[in-house]
């Protein structure tokens, strides 16, 4: 028999893992809606984006605004635009990512990357529209206050670019390829690369649905420690999963020269390391006087996460 704590632990895991799914659901028929169908001229470059687009990612980042939204009292129907931008964004950004002139990678999300599967040239086109895509998401969303829009443009914008955003965290990482790197470095890269998104989930969320200046730096901490979180048990399923669970190629990583957590502390105080982001990740939800058993219970699935 189990002991209670492991019990309540399961039952958290299952509250966020059953959020997630049916997060899932919404955002996948809410895209499948905003991006042109596969019969749009030019077909290749739709059909691209969609193979990429619904090839079964978690929609985490998604699922984080409207997880945190919700908190703070907007309905779904205020979240889902920017939910789906924000998986727009994160889609390009993985397929850019796996181009031969970056991770080179063939495998992705559990088929064939969008640059094996179409080709290279479409590839690019596919990401770079599933950005502009994003924006003109953004700058769509009648639910949303014309000022409120323009805050969250700004916001998406940050978190994608340089030097702030996700464009500056890849750039790191791949001048530091094979070149020796420090403690500070690496986190710096992690925060950038995918904590500077994962971040402006939570940020998204509470700024639509009008959270004050106090919680929404509250949120700010929850979603830069939870970024940190991810992107240490990324490290870590790098090293320790497969590419059945995975979906991509593992140990990728560490055969590129990767700057990780497991390649320069070791797995074990990797996973020190990970205990330390989700109390942190806990402990930025303190001052909050909203529900926040869900963020909670997300932080504990990401620090448990076996893909
Ligand atoms: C090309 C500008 C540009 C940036 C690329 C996101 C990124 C930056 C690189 C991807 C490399 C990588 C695997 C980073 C680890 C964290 C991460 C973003 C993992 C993939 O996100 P998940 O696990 O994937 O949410 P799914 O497929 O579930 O959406």
């Amino acid at each position: 028999m189990k002991a209670p704590s492991e019990v309540s632990t399961h039952l958290k895991h299952i509250e966020a893992h059953s959020f997630l799914a049916s997060c899932r659901e919404t955002v996948d028929s809410a895209l499948d809606k905003l991006v042109p169908s596969g019969a749009d001229q030019p077909a290749d470059i739709h059909r691209a984006i969609r193979w990429s687009l619904f090839a079964g990612g978690k929609r985490f980042r998604p699922a984080l605004v409207i997880a945190v939204g919700e908190a703070f009292g907007a309905s779904v129907d205020d979240l889902i635009k920017t939910a789906c931008a924000l998986e727009m964004i994160h889609t390009y950004s993985l397929v850019h990512d796996d181009l031969p002139s970056m991770d080179n990678d063939d495998l992705r999300r559990g088929r064939p990357t969008c640059h094996v599967q179409f080709n290279e040239a479409t590839a690019i086109l596919a990401g770079d529209a599933l950005q502009t895509l994003a924006f003109q998401t953004l700058a769509e969303d009648e639910r949303l206050t014309p000022a409120t829009r323009v805050r969250v443009i700004g916001e998406v914008a940050r978190a994608a670019g340089t030097p702030r955003g996700m464009v500056a965290g890849q750039a790191h990482d791949l001048y530091l390829e094979s070149r020796e790197v420090e403690d500070a470095d690496l986190e710096n890269i992690h925060r950038l690369k995918t904590g500077a998104l994962i971040c402006a989930a939570a940020r998204t969320g509470a700024i639509i649905a009008g959270a004050g200046e106090d919680e929404l730096e509250a949120m700010t901490s929850y979603g830069a420690h939870l970024g940190l979180l991810f992107q240490i048990t990324d490290d870590l399923l790098d090293v320790t999963s497969n590419a059945e669970d995975l979906g991509k190629t593992p140990g990728k990583d560490v055969r590129s020269g990767k700057a990780t957590y497991p390649a320069l502390y070791g797995l074990e105080s990797t996973r020190e390391r990970a205990r330390d982001a989700y109390q942190n990740t806990c402990s930025a939800l303190a001052p909050i006087k909203k529900p926040t058993a869900l963020l909670l219970s997300i932080a504990e699935f990401i620090l448990e996460r076996r893909k």
